[in-house]
């Protein structure tokens, strides 16, 4: 692969691998000869990101601030904050012939990014390692441009939702009509808190926006290092990054899984990841952002179901797919997780109350 040779990388490229398996970008892995560090490439998707250069400033800006709390704090800037590698002209990215933006970081070695969390205490690390994440950001001034408009905006998501349901691009709306009536039915309580965000009730702050657990990166000895995939950092709620960790690290099965019996929330893992995020979080957090706390689980999973189902009747235009009804299988399991996570709601909420006293 040519475009190695475009980035300042210390040493000799060995070879040039995918890696990962993102729903987003697609990710390489650059490996180098001797002892020269190796490197994380990645050609953004440029149809989700329209403005991949404000992105990257987005992340150098965030990255920077990271960095020089960690130093402060006597810890290391290259593994526990990522490090963009910028280009032989010393920019953020690059643009091929083709229009497609790439970005490349240190690769950080000797870390595990897991796929599932299976331990109340993994889950611990990953809570304490966003709550972290957010800390260090709280008192950071310098304005974030908004990349993504609208991304967990769910009066946004509502607007793209009727327009494309409106347009049935595809003739498959007919068949979900059961899918659909489940989003529709939970459509008034989701907008009541959107509501409490746009008014200000919720405040808003640097947020992360994709909590995913293999958004993180562990150490082998199983404790957080560092927040990785920093392409959706943008001003948010916080709500989103507890909802969407929540959403994914709480199911026992996968985000795509087809026996739905496997999908349920573990409460222990909730449990576990509460009590990490607050360990951090709750020096900093208002009480209207505690008291959603809970909710934003069933506000974040409810929004997912929508945007799997947008997609599948749009086209699959957004996710990668591997198969014909992919999306439509990720959203009945995100359906499934959402009604075990309703019918947990008053646990969830009374831990909350609890771990954050
Ligand atoms: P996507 O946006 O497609 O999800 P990510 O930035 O999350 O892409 O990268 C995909 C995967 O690559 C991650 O889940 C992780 O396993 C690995 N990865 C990404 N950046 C690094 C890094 N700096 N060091 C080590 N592994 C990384
Ligand atoms: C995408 O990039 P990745 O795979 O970590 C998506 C998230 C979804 C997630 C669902 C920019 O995350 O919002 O929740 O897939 N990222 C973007 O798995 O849309
Ligand atoms: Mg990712």
């Amino acid at each position: 692969m040519n475009i190695g040779k475009h980035f300042s990388f210390e040493g000799t490229v060995k070879e040039i691998r995918p890696f990962g398996d993102g729903l987003i970008n697609d990710t390489f892995f650059v490996e180098t000869e001797g002892n020269s560090p190796n490197y994380i490439l990645q050609r953004k998707n440029k149809n989700i990101f329209t403005d991949i250069p404000a992105m990257m400033d987005n992340i150098q800006k965030v990255t920077t601030h990271l960095k020089n709390k960690i130093i402060a704090q006597g810890e290391d800037p290259l593994r526990r904050a990522l490090t963009v590698t910028p280009t032989t002209d010393n920019k953020l990215c690059y643009q091929d012939e083709n229009g497609d933006y790439w970005a490349a970081c240190l690769f950080i070695e000797d870390t595990i990014a897991y796929q599932a969390a299976d331990s109340p205490e993994l889950a611990f690390q990953g809570g304490k390692g966003i709550g972290q994440f957010q800390a260090m950001l709280a008192d950071m001034k310098d304005p974030l441009a908004n990349i993504l408009p609208g991304f967990h905006d769910m009066r946004f998501r509502f607007q793209q939702w009727d327009e494309i349901l409106g347009k049935d691009p595809v003739g498959r709306k007919a068949a979900v009509a059961e899918e659909i009536k489940w989003v529709e039915d939970r459509r008034n309580k989701i907008m009541e808190v959107w509501e409490k965000v746009e008014s200000g009730e919720i405040p808003t702050r640097v947020t992360h926006n994709d909590t995913k657990i293999n958004n993180i990166l562990f150490s082998k000895e199983g404790e957080v290092l560092c927040v990785i995939d920093l392409d959706t950092v943008l001003s948010s709620t916080i709500l989103n990054d507890f909802g969407d960790a929540i959403r994914y690290y709480t199911n026992a099965g996968k985000e795509d899984e087809k026996d739905l019996d496997k999908v349920y929330v573990r409460m222990n893992i909730f449990e576990g990841f509460t009590k990490g995020y607050l360990s951090e979080a709750k020096a900093f957090l208002s009480p209207s952002e505690i008291e959603y706390l809970a909710f934003s689980a069933i506000y974040i999973t409810v929004e997912q179901v929508l945007r799997f189902l947008m997609d599948y009747i749009d086209g699959d235009n957004y996710y990668k797919t591997q198969y014909e009804d992919h999306n439509l299988v990720r959203t009945r399991a995100q359906i499934k997780l959402c009604d075990s996570m309703e019918e947990n709601y008053e646990t969830m909420k009374a831990l909350v109350e609890k771990l954050a006293k």
